[in-house]
């Protein structure tokens, strides 16, 4: 079996975004290949936060990804990174073949660097350096992402060819990406990527008065408010997220309504939130069960950190080796 590695950051709770563009993608792979996902909390360092909440949220997104059908450790294994001390050991290695003029170049840097203005840390620039490690400590071939990581996944190819070449060796695959269907699930603000960290998101867990008050107010074809009349769908977030939970037939109805100012926002939005919310409702339901009970999780992430310890050892046994460190 091929292994595959992918990771989520507990920067918040995980949202529908996170959801379609990669929870549900790794529940379906992980029966097809040896996986292995990880809570990237070094990642989430790079951005300010609160350390008193840290621990909580990456627990929380623990009890949520078992409650979505990640099943570790049977199918696949589940790791919270900081756990593995290997992976910035070998970031660091990484750092050492990696041209800057490439990290300069990611999207993401450039728009967390405007977002977070106020701290632009080298933590922010290495971030998809640490991302290669990530993938490369388990030689990892696959790693399922969203449209917006896609770069960073390319970038992981260069720094495993920078080591070989610079190394004579052949020692870590090129990884390649695996684009989920839902490739950017926009935020209810109708502009950006739906978000941990810009508030503009509907959690998986969240309540179902929840999900309906931040639909209620989302933002829709902004023509359409201002003329009070008809709209057009094809400009309305809330007809892209009618795509990801509405049946055909709701579709049509909401994209006609809207044609024809046949059916208000309020109408489109309350049909939509029913959707999310009965879609997520068994997850919800055993996500608090797991939250409450405590020991799974525990016991998922303890076994889960001790097996990727062991893969990560002997890759770094062999990258000393390769390094020649004494
Ligand atoms: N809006 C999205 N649509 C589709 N896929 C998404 N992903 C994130 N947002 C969307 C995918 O979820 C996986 C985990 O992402 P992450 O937590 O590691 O980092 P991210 O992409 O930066 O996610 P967020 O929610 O936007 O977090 P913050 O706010 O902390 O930056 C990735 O595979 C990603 O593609």
């Amino acid at each position: 079996m091929k292994r595959l590695f992918s990771g989520m950051q507990p920067t918040g709770s995980p949202h529908i975004g996170n959801y379609l563009g990669a929870i549900e993608n790794w529940v379906a792979l992980q029966e097809q290949f040896d996986a292995i996902y990880s809570i990237v909390d070094l990642h989430a360092l790079t951005i300010e936060y609160n350390p008193t909440e840290m621990s909580r949220r990456v627990f929380e997104m623990a009890a949520i990804l078992l409650a979505c059908g990640i099943d570790a450790p049977n199918r696949c294994t589940l790791f919270v990174q900081s756990h593995v001390p290997q992976h910035s050991e070998l970031a660091w290695i990484f750092n050492t073949v990696t041209p800057l003029a490439e990290l300069y170049r990611m999207t993401q840097f450039k728009s967390k660097a405007e977002t977070h203005e106020k701290n632009v840390n080298c933590g922010l620039l290495a971030y998809p350096v640490l991302q290669a490690a990530d993938i490369l400590l388990y030689k990892g071939e696959v790693v399922p992402v969203g449209e917006d990581q896609v770069q960073h996944i390319e970038l992981a190819r260069i720094v495993a060819r920078k080591f070989n070449n610079r190394f004579g060796t052949e020692y870590f695959p090129e990884p390649m990406e695996k684009v989920s269907i839902a490739k950017r699930v926009r935020g209810l603000d109708g502009q950006a990527k739906m978000s941990k960290s810009l508030n503009n998101q509907i959690d998986v867990i969240e309540s179902p008065e929840s999900v309906w008050e931040k639909l209620r107010v989302a933002v829709t074809d902004p023509a359409r408010i201002r003329r009070k009349d008809v709209g057009n769908p094809d400009n309305c977030n809330i007809s892209s997220l009618h795509e990801l939970f509405s049946t055909a037939e709701q579709i049509e109805w909401a994209k006609n309504g809207c044609r024809t100012a046949g059916i208000g926002c309020f109408e489109c939005k309350r049909v939509l939130a029913d959707n999310i919310i009965q879609r997520f409702a068994p997850i919800r339901e055993k996500a608090l069960a797991l939250l409450e009970e405590k020991s799974t999780v525990e016991r998922v992430l303890a076994q889960g950190a001790e097996k990727a310890r062991d893969i990560a050892s002997g890759t770094m046994k062999d990258v000393r080796g390769i390094l020649g460190l004494y």
